[in-house]
């Protein structure tokens, strides 16, 4: 055997070592795409995974909800049930910041570069969908959307979405939009490779 040849079945050798040891199975993701049946932009759905083995711990560190040019951003806030969302008021006029839905909250109005906390844990049936207002400007409108888990993801423009770190197994993916509906579809996810499913939303 030549040198070469020699080197050649070593590195080979190698490979196969590493191929045939135990490696602990792999996440997946859920991607797809969303149609927004009537509207202008396929965006703003969340789709999430309704059921996965736990428990689940919100993050450690507050996510922000920002008001800005007169809107919420991001328009749809989805969150782990016990996360601490940071509303804060980057407009040089005055914002307010309540909810008439599930236990209501108002957090009162505060001007430019503050904010205010506010934890949602209170959500029993999930999804829960918190319609985000300001007293002062009727038509600000944005969503904070809490759920049970880490894996949702919320549509671009275009329809796709990724679910990034999925667990290997078999779960059932729902959808939420601010205005559409759609029915949860069962996806099987593998360990390393991406599960497809498409959703089209109506009235
Ligand atoms: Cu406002």
């Amino acid at each position: 055997m030549s040198h070469r040849h020699s080197l050649v079945a070593t590195a080979l050798t190698l490979v196969l070592a590493g191929g045939a040891r135990a490696l602990p199975a792999a996440d997946g993701s859920i991607a797809g795409t969303v149609k927004a049946t009537g509207l202008p932009t396929n965006a703003d759905a969340v789709v999430y995974v309704q059921e996965a083995a736990g428990p689940f711990k919100p993050p450690a560190e507050a996510t922000t909800m920002d008001q800005r040019k007169m809107q919420f951003i991001p328009h749809v806030l989805p969150v782990v049930a016990g996360t601490t969302v940071k509303f804060l008021n980057s407009d040089p006029t005055p914002h307010n910041v309540f909810s008439p839905d599930g236990e209501k909250y108002n957090l009162g109005t505060w001007p430019q570069g503050q904010t205010k906390d506010y934890t949602f844990s209170k959500c029993t049936k999930f999804p829960c969908a918190y319609t985000q207002l300001c007293r002062v400007h009727p038509e600000m409108e944005g969503f904070v959307l809490v759920l049970p888990n880490p894996y949702y993801a919320v549509s671009d423009k275009d329809g796709h979405f990724e679910i990034k770190g999925v667990p290997p197994g078999s779960y059932k993916v729902g959808v939420w939009h601010p205005k559409l509906k759609g029915q949860p579809l069962p996806v099987t996810v593998e360990g390393g490779k991406p599960a497809t499913v498409d959703f089209t939303l109506g009235k």
